[in-house]
């Protein structure tokens, strides 16, 4: 990083050097970029205008907001004043009623294309929209109104992605995602509630290179959606080796094994969960970290929908004939096909996870495993 770009950070008011520079690494990281990428970071947040941005709640809890208040780099009084212009959010601001809605208006017309619009929660859309109504208007007349001319629409949270939570059958109110109303591009960052480092790597993506990130085919970024859980997921090596917990609180439970059994939607959930962890309180903070099966809240079709006993389709990270045989005596040997996996193209991945597994498996023996046991 060079001296300019330093001074500019040693002259940014309310964040440390030392905050700035460690934000600013955490967001090459979540990127997934290079080392390179984080001077470029400080340069474009220490010299760019910083991106104003709306932000809209409709049907919800509200648990993505708070997610974002639970950010340590930076906190977000600091994400406010350093890294975005928040000119509007009802739950944060504190004006109200018509002031707030005339602040709102008058910076839209003041950033008329150039504003980034943050939609959390579904839409209810049945009926015109009648269900969900703020200022006397419905949330699809302010969603449509304050899309028209925004630069980016980012759909935070799966409620707004696709209807998450409010949209459970019988969806009264016919709950859908923000791009079923607004039918041009949407980046969606699903989650319930979504990691807030991959809202925050989104929009320093946008301040640094002037573009969004890549997305996939359903809008959602690939530096954080294009793997399943199941891939980077430290029970791993516990599936591999056909350790299973078989019911909460078992010995297989408290030692740590896979959860697959109780339900785990991590083998067809896509999401970044373990990789960056959530709330900056060190590691196994994320779901199944802290023994509780994913239930595939990022996942449409899954989350909400599909039951927490119902168990997850494999989806290909490895051939499915190589997966030990999870309805078998297990835990007495390695299965031929345990050994086949080992023995394959795909050797270097699992041998990882089995070196892995051998360390997991220090320390936290179970007083009475039993593996595999139905
Ligand atoms: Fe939904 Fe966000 Fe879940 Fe809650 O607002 S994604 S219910 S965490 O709060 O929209
Ligand atoms: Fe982890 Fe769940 Fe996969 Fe088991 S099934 S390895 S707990 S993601
Ligand atoms: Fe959600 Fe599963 Fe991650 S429940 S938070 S996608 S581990």
């Amino acid at each position: 990083m060079n001296d300019e770009i330093l001074t500019c950070v040693e002259t940014k008011p309310g964040l440390s050097r030392r905050t700035f520079l460690q934000f600013c690494a955490v967001m090459a990281v979540t990127l997934g970029l290079p080392p390179e990428a984080e001077g470029a970071i400080a340069q474009a947040l220490t010299t760019k205008h910083r991106p104003v941005v709306i932000w809209l709640h409709f049907a919800e809890c509200t648990g993505c907001t708070e997610s974002m208040l639970c950010t340590e780099h930076p906190a977000l009084d600091k994400l406010i004043l350093e890294l975005i212009s928040l000119d509007y959010h009802e739950t944060l601001f504190a004006g109200a009623g018509r002031q707030a809605d005339a602040a709102r208006r008058a910076s839209m017309a003041a950033n008329k294309g150039k504003y980034v619009l943050v939609v959390e929660g579904a839409i209810p859309a049945k009926d015109n929209g009648i269900y969900c109504k703020i200022g006397g208007r419905t949330a699809v007349e302010i969603l449509n109104e304050c899309a028209q001319d925004a630069a980016a629409v980012i759909a935070l949270g799966s409620c707004a992605v696709w209807g998450g939570m409010p949209s459970t059958k019988p969806n009264p109110t016919g709950c859908v995602g923000v791009d079923e109303v607004w039918k041009k591009p949407v980046v969606n960052i699903p989650g319930c509630a979504p990691n807030p480092y991959n809202f925050l790597s989104t929009v320093v993506h946008y301040i640094t290179y002037g573009k969004l990130p890549e997305l996939d085919n359903q809008g959602r970024p690939k530096f954080a959606y294009a793997r399943i859980i199941h891939e980077n997921c430290e029970r791993r090596p516990h599936f591999d080796a056909g350790r299973f917990a078989q019911e909460f609180g078992d010995a297989g439970h408290r030692a740590g094994w896979c959860l697959y059994k109780l339900g785990c939607k991590g083998p067809e959930t896509h999401a970044n969960c373990p990789a960056i962890l959530f709330g900056d309180v060190g590691g196994g903070s994320w779901p199944v970290g802290t023994g509780h099966p994913c239930i595939g809240c990022t996942e449409k079709g899954i989350g909400f929908e599909k039951p927490i006993f119902a168990l997850a389709e494999l989806k290909g990270v490895t051939p499915p004939a190589s997966y030990p045989g999870i309805v078998e005596q297990q835990g007495h040997g390695a299965t031929i096909a345990s050994v086949a996996a080992l023995a394959g193209a795909a050797g270097a991945v699992i041998g990882a996870s089995a070196a892995m597994a051998s360390n997991l498996g220090k320390g936290s023996k179970p007083e009475s495993p039993s593996e595999g046991k139905e």
